[in-house]
């Protein structure tokens, strides 16, 4: 059997939590490695690109988020055999990567006024439109689930990212702004919410 280990930061949510759920979901076994902040210079310097996740699998490392989810998908059943329906799984993991870039942006500015009208405009331009473009292409593959009608890592992706924008912990994004702009990315993140793996994941935590 495979030793799977998952290093990400000490938080549920950002670019490891999807991999960290698709293999609870999928019941695989793997060691949770979470560096504290505190830690992260001295772990900095292991990885391949400077920046986590980071999954080992038998010592051997891989890096980059879409990646590892494909990887932990296949091997929990969440990720489409058919092309075509893997190309659009990706598609949705690649467009929460673009917008997570846009957001992560705004966490080194320093000044209090400059980030919020960094954050503000975040809001009214990049975010709003990524809500409406991935809303777009969930009602264009049935309304509950973006590739293969069935529960994916793209599915995951897209939970944890509007999980963070409903949070309350972005300031000087709405936090509603979700349920404003895409009603049916919340609607499927209330599904997802409710997944009984997906409730008992979090029931704990
Ligand atoms: N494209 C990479 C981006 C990785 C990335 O930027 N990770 C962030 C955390 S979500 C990180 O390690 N930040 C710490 C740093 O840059 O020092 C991926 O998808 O994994």
């Amino acid at each position: 059997m495979r030793k799977l280990k998952l290093t990400y930061f000490d938080f549920h949510g950002g670019r490891g939590e999807p991999a960290r759920l698709a293999m609870f979901i999928g019941e695989i076994e793997f060691e949770d490695r979470r560096v504290p902040f505190s830690e992260w210079p001295a772990v900095k310097a292991e990885t391949l690109f400077h920046a986590l996740p980071v999954l080992k699998v038998d010592g051997k490392s891989v890096t980059q988020s879409n990646a590892i989810n494909r990887y932990v998908g296949k091997l929990a059943g969440l990720y489409p055999s058919d092309s075509w329906q893997a190309a659009l799984c990706d598609e949705v993991m690649d467009a929460v990567e673009d917008i997570t870039h846009k957001i992560a942006a705004t966490f080194t500015i320093e000044k209090d006024d400059e980030k919020r009208s960094a954050r503000q405009a975040l809001a009214d331009g990049p975010l709003r439109f990524y809500l409406e473009r991935l809303q777009t292409r969930l009602e264009q593959t049935g309304g509950e689930y973006f590739a293969d009608n069935r529960l994916t890592v793209a599915d995951l992706k897209v939970f944890v990212w509007i999980r963070h924008l409903r949070s309350g912990k972005l300031d000087y994004i709405p936090v509603d702004l979700s349920d404003r702009v895409a009603p049916l990315l919340v609607e499927h993140f209330e599904r997802l919410n409710n997944h009984p793996k997906i409730a008992a994941y979090y029931k704990n935590r």
